[in-house]
């Protein structure tokens, strides 16, 4: 496996940082998951846009520009002969010293690896997932914006844990006001009378690409109504149909919140002809891995 590493093309055993970057002693560092689908990169531009952002957040200046980054990642993607697969772009603040001082870091680290996608199981699609209710509060904005994918995930993990203390492979997280921001990995919907519900950023939700992508199908295709609003538990208990997105989990019905089960206990028509659609989308758009 090649991995790129600050400008070189490495094997996986020669790809090493620092211990002393701070994107490993501080979480200091910004991240992406990207997925390629049939020879294309699937929303390329939105993810470099994203991971600039969320340096931009943390002052972190980025050591590629966009279009290199692209290239960068296309690259790591051919040199590993993939036309399906993950892709992981990690910008970190560098090599410092033990101080939280991201000034003493002289040069950010960046690195992409692309591997093989271990895919979800087929039955988390035909049958829907259950999951439940965290008591791990999400990280308000007010103290770190989760609009930021930084290498802080610990909130997050925290949830997960409790996510598999439950047996189930997903937990929704709610915000310390009580509302539902998203999941551990994944953006939260809901439909309710033809309408669809998902948590707007300032509750405590990453913009996702992929919540970005379904919000565009239920609008343009579906010709639903869209709400970034504020929801509760109740109503995701009372919800016709809900479902998670997210750029592995894709498009994945939830059929049962904290035992209870929602709309008839089957993934929702909805929920079914928007993954159909995302799936469709995935197939044909995107960025080009082989040919100009
Ligand atoms: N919320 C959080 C906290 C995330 O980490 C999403 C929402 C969905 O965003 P995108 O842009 O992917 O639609 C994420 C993204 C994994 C994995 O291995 C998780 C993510 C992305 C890629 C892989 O579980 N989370």
């Amino acid at each position: 496996m090649k991995i790129y590493l600050d400008g070189k093309m490495l094997e996986k055993e020669d790809a090493k940082i620092s211990v002393f970057d701070h994107g490993l002693l501080y979480g200091d560092g910004v991240f992406e998951g990207i997925r390629a689908y049939n020879g294309r990169v699937f929303r390329l531009r939105e993810h470099i846009d994203r991971i600039y952002n969320s340096a931009r957040a943390i002052d972190l200046v980025v050591p590629l520009s966009k279009k290199d980054i692209g290239i960068a990642v296309l690259d790591t993607l051919r040199a590993n002969k993939l036309k399906d697969g993950y892709i992981r772009l990690v910008v970190t603040r560098g090599a410092g010293d033990l101080g939280l001082d991201p000034q003493k870091c002289e040069k950010a680290t960046i690195f992409i690896i692309a591997d093989k996608i271990k895919l979800y199981p087929e039955e988390f699609y035909t049958n829907g997932l259950s999951v439940v209710t965290t008591s791990v509060r999400r990280t308000m904005p007010d103290a770190l914006s989760p609009c930021i994918k930084s290498l802080n995930y610990l909130n997050n993990i925290m949830a997960k844990l409790d996510a598999i203390r439950a047996g189930v492979p997903e937990a929704i997280m709610l915000n310390s006001a009580g509302y539902v921001a998203e999941c551990t990995g994944d953006n939260i919907f809901i439909l309710k009378e033809n309408t669809l519900f998902t948590p707007p950023s300032w509750v405590g939700a990453l913009e996702g690409i992929t919540r970005g992508a379904v919000m565009e199908i239920a609008r343009n295709k579906l010709k639903l109504a869209i709400k970034e609003d504020v929801f509760t538990q109740y109503h995701v208990y009372t919800a016709d149909e809900c479902f998670l997105t997210g750029t592995a989990a894709e498009v994945v019905p939830v059929v049962k919140v904290d035992g209870r089960i929602i709309g008839d206990g089957n993934p929702g028509k909805t929920t079914l002809r928007l993954i159909k659609e995302f799936k469709e989308l995935t197939r044909l758009t995107g960025v080009p891995i082989y040919e100009k």
